[in-house]
């Protein structure tokens, strides 16, 4: 097994392993290590069909079931396919045009933010694009001034799935989406359970800060997260064949990329989020 740095401070990727097996508890141990240590490993060369890559994620603990409903009303399973294929056959770019082109970390409307996701490459754009970014919100907390980090401190952060369209244009949640996922709060600047490292935790799904009115509050978000966003802090994930990603949703935003030919060909990724059992637990 290898392990590669693809940047200074974010992303490795591992070759030589093989996640479509019970994995070894040593196996298990370096990847969480190594997600701790670079929070985006990409593990090259995998051939997962969707039990395999479940079976794989529920190693790091159990599955968060998604609360957005597809256009027809159905929830989406805990290993789910984003894909701008439609049903009906054709393609659909709702997605990409709404929700997941918009910065996020993900489940961030859950009380309990979130461990990992894992993403698996089920089909890429032949002509190539369709690539995700993600940016360090650890390194974007360290790089505020010392009196911006003061004064954020302490600030609690309404994160809401139904009004996610307040900031980024998708649509408002239906009335299954409200009842599965009521609004919930978060610090605005996140220790990471287990270590002294801070983050900030903000994204599409953070609308309001208690206690400061509506447009007060809009500034500020918008305004930390253009800091966040800064080219300095990004890594962006050109996918291969083969490549199965995993990251550590509470010190990242990521968005997909609409850098293909959307309007002709497809794009799968296959999809878990894994529950944050150590923080449940605290
Ligand atoms: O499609 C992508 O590149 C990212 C999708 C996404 O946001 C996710 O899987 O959580
Ligand atoms: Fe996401």
């Amino acid at each position: 097994m290898q392990i590669k740095k693809l940047t200074k401070n974010l992303a490795a990727a591992m070759t030589g392993v093989d996640l479509s097996k019970p994995i070894s508890a040593e196996l298990k141990n370096t990847l969480r290590e190594t997600i701790a240590a670079h929070r985006i490993l990409v593990v090259k060369n995998q051939t997962l069909d969707s039990d395999a890559q479940e079976a794989f994620s529920e190693c790091f603990g159990e599955l968060l079931h998604p609360v957005t409903r597809r256009p027809d009303g159905i929830r989406l399973p805990q290993t789910h396919e984003i894909t701008n294929a439609a049903k009906e056959g054709g393609i659909s770019n709702d997605q990409y045009l709404g929700a997941t082109a918009f910065w996020h970390t993900d489940g961030a409307y859950f009380p309990v933010p979130p461990l990992y996701t894992t993403l698996y490459a089920v089909k890429l754009p032949p002509s190539g694009g369709g690539d995700t970014e993600f940016v360090d919100m650890r390194a974007a907390y360290d790089a505020l001034p010392q009196a911006q980090k003061q004064a954020l401190d302490g600030l609690q952060v309404v994160h809401s799935h139904a009004e996610k369209n307040l900031v980024s244009g998708a649509r408002a949640g239906t009335m299954d989406e409200v009842r599965d996922a009521p609004p919930v709060i978060h610090p605005m600047i996140r220790t990471i359970e287990g270590t002294e490292q801070r983050a900030l935790y903000l994204g599409m799904y953070a609308v309001r800060i208690l206690g400061m009115p509506d447009e007060e509050a809009r500034k500020l978000l918008a305004e930390l997260h253009e800091h966040s966003i800064q080219p300095e802090f990004r890594y962006t994930h050109v996918w291969e064949p083969g490549d199965l990603m995993m990251w550590d949703n509470r010190s990242l935003m990521h968005r997909a990329v609409g850098n293909f030919d959307m309007d002709r060909e497809v794009r799968t990724l296959r999809r878990t989020v894994v529950k944050n059992l150590e923080s449940a637990m605290a």
